[in-house]
């Protein structure tokens, strides 16, 4: 059976004279059977044109054929949660089990670079706010990867198997569990980090192959608009340019069997 790819992505032109530029309103993605490109595709523009973010004036829809032997089948990541009081609670807690999760990527060789790595990954979760994609961030040598840092590397081709078919308002969790399971089974990656840049979705993950999906209910404060991602990424495992190739290009139908909200 042949599938289809399709992107979609809407701006709007906002400020005035030199000020003048394009911001993004919405963004979506699928990979779907033939028959649905049609209802997929109107549900994609029907997303855009009414959207909250505002009324569209660019809209792009990008629809490619992609073979089913191009396509790799992963099983979804095992979902656990963790309830916490207070979002500083949260993202204390994510900080902790990706410490531990970095921590036995490395080995006992890097205790004190585990450390220090700690005391920067709150620093380095700020430097991804302004983002669109996430930060590539090298464990074994502290550096960041992406070949544009403004910008950040993004993580695409990617979609649920037998997912819903028209399923035109964004679920965050569909969305991160099919986004964190492609990454997850990247070469060389560690672990993720994950916040919303939704004022209002306060509810964030951290996940790897060893975790597993961990959503953790409370990472920020209601109505705070950063968010960000980090991709923790092992040179010693694998080269930046097969991870990137990956996470840009190779088609990924993501198993959820049930998982699904
Ligand atoms: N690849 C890489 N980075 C991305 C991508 C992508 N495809 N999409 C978004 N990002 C980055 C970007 O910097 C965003 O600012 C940031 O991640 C957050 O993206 O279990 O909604 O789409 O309920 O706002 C988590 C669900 C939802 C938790 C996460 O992320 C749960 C979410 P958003
Ligand atoms: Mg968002």
């Amino acid at each position: 059976m042949d599938y289809y790819s399709l992107k979609m992505r809407a701006s709007q032109q906002v400020g005035e004279g030199e000020q003048r530029h394009e911001q993004h309103i919405s963004g979506a993605e699928r990979i779907v059977a033939r028959e649905n490109v049609e209802a997929v595709c109107s549900a994609m523009v029907r997303r855009a044109m009414t959207h909250s973010k505002g009324d569209p004036d660019f809209i792009n829809v990008k629809i490619e054929k992609v073979h089913e032997s191009d396509i790799r089948i992963l099983k979804a990541l095992p979902v656990t949660r963790v309830d916490v009081e207070t979002w500083q609670e949260g993202l204390e807690k994510a900080f902790e089990l990706i410490g531990e999760a970095v921590g036995s990527a490395a080995g006992d060789a890097g205790t004190d670079a585990i450390r220090e790595f700690a005391n920067k990954l709150p620093e380095l979760l700020r430097e991804t706010f302004p983002m669109r994609g996430a930060m590539l961030y090298d464990i074994a040598t502290g550096k960041r990867l992406e070949p544009d840092q403004a910008r950040g590397v993004r993580a695409t081709y990617m979609d649920a198997l037998r997912g819903n078919v028209v399923d035109s308002c964004k679920n965050h969790f569909n969305e991160a569990i099919v986004l964190a399971t492609k990454v997850a089974n990247a070469p060389g990656i560690v672990a993720e980090i994950c916040i919303s840049d939704d004022p209002e979705y306060v509810t964030g993950y951290v996940a790897s192959k060893e975790l597993g999906y961990v959503r953790i209910m409370k990472m920020k404060e209601a109505g705070d608009e950063n968010g960000g991602r980090i991709f923790l990424f092992d040179s010693r495992r694998a080269s930046a340019e097969e991870c990137i190739d990956y996470l840009q290009k190779k088609k990924v139908l993501v198993d959820v069997d049930g998982r699904m909200a």
